[in-house]
């Protein structure tokens, strides 16, 4: 299958500037293409995943992928998709973090292909070497100010307030795309749907400056299928540096995907063919319970962000979780995989027994309910039942010399944590 009909399988292409066109020069030979990042967190996160794996798809396809760290776009901040003025950051902190976001970047391209490498570069490099006037006269020119206005990120900043900083931003995104397909031979830019006035601006001043035609591709604006944004947890996005979303979180985002999503999320953020697809589609319709194409999606993103190691890692939390095997963790994964559980510390080496413990730790209301709780089936110990009233738990209860599990009815966990 070519690659424009592959990307339409996987419901990634949401506008093209000329799909024809486009599909036409894609079978006369390999295209170099590019995508922008602009520094406006120290990370990444599975939004921009999805771009940077276009490239990827771009490049294992045997094009020339380039990703555009924003260092000088970044100082003056993209309007799209934002209701307000953003807050310009410091020279300092841009600079910084888009050293780390380009350090993200280089995980996920191939530098050492000899036929065709990929290339990180900063526009730092050329837009802060503009002046004014020649800017003025050379660049200006080519753009109306209605068509300007007209740009879903103006027009729709209007009454709130745009400032002329913002209002210039996507004369500077088209000026990257001028510059690299002078430079470096570029010819597609693609981004998010939110991109697509950006995109635009280079597609028609490059055809104003040089007139040639370059290709606009977007993406759709991924959602969950209870139309939030994807990545929007509770507890915010999901970021791709570890110290941000930490393995575990990042697998459980993934194991955790509605069966409506988790099929268009493995089109979107692995490699499996569309007949891969297919077949794992067919799990999730006749034997959802079993959740096997979540735990792929779990499995196969985690360890491209994060590697094998720390997916298995995970999964093996996780698992141990689910199937209520506690016992067979260690205790630095039981601090992983039950970090956000209530816990109760307790200090010294003493024994405790289990009723004190239930209604201390406040696992169960009151030490009658402690009782009734234990004789009804309901307490776990370690995901061993424990039915004695007068069960005493002692060190040898302790998981690592450290931590007891507690569960109280069917998934409400604890954690007793010894502190000695
Ligand atoms: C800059 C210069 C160019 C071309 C593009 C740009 C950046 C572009 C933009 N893109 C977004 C972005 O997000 C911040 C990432 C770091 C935390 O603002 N003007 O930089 C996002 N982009 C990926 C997708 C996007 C977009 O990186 O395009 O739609 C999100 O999925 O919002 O010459």
């Amino acid at each position: 299958m070519n690659l424009l009909n592959d990307l339409e399988s996987r419901e990634l292409i949401y506008q093209v500037t000329d799909r024809e066109g486009l599909a036409k020069r894609l079978e006369s030979g390999t295209i170099t293409l590019y995508v922008g990042f602009d520094p406006t967190a120290d990370s990444l996160h599975i939004g921009n995943l999805l771009q940077i794996l276009l490239l990827r798809r771009f490049q294992l396809a045997g094009h020339h992928p380039i990703a555009v760290a924003g260092g000088g776009t970044g100082l003056i901040g993209d309007p799209s998709g934002k209701i307000n003025e953003r807050q310009l950051n410091t020279e300092t902190i841009v600079q910084e973090w888009s050293l780390k976001i380009r350090g993200q970047l280089e995980q996920y391209l191939d530098f050492d292909s000899k036929d065709n490498p990929a290339r990180i570069v900063n526009n730092y490099d050329w837009l802060s070497e503009l002046d004014l006037i020649h800017f003025l006269r050379d660049i200006g020119k080519h753009f109306p100010i209605g068509v300007m206005l007209a740009k879903d990120s103006v027009k729709s900043r209007l009454m709130a307030g745009i400032s002329y900083t913002e209002f210039s931003y996507m004369v500077l995104q088209a000026y990257d795309f001028l510059h690299l397909n002078q430079e470096l031979g570029c010819e597609l830019q693609s981004g998010g749907s939110d991109q697509w006035g950006n995109i635009t601006a280079g597609v028609d001043l490059i055809r104003r400056v040089k007139g040639q035609t370059a290709y606009g591709l977007t993406l759709p604006l991924v959602t969950q299928s209870d139309g939030t944004k994807l990545g929007k947890t509770e507890s915010g996005a999901i970021w791709l540096d570890s110290s941000r979303t930490t393995p575990y979180d990042f697998y459980q985002y993934w194991i955790n995907a509605d069966d409506q999503d988790v099929i268009r999320f493995l089109g979107y953020f692995t490699f499996l063919t569309i007949e891969e697809l297919g077949e794992l589609e067919l799990e999730v319709e006749t034997k959802p319970w079993e959740r096997v194409a979540q735990r792929e999606l779990a499995r196969l993103v985690t360890t491209l962000v994060h590697g094998k190691k720390a997916a298995a890692g995970a999964e093996k939390i996780s698992q141990a979780l689910f199937y209520g095997k506690v016992s067979e963790l260690k205790a630095d994964e039981i601090d992983t995989g039950l970090n956000d559980v209530p816990t109760h510390d307790l200090h010294g080496d003493k024994s405790v027994k289990l009723i004190d413990l239930l209604s201390e730790a406040g696992i169960s209301p009151s030490k009658r309910r402690a009782r009734e709780d234990v004789q009804n089936n309901a307490i776990t110990v370690n995901d061993v039942r424990e039915t004695d009233v007068e069960a005493v738990l002692t060190a040898a209860d302790r998981i690592g010399g450290k931590y007891i599990v507690i569960r109280r009815g069917k998934n409400k966990y604890f954690l007793v944590n010894w502190q000695l």
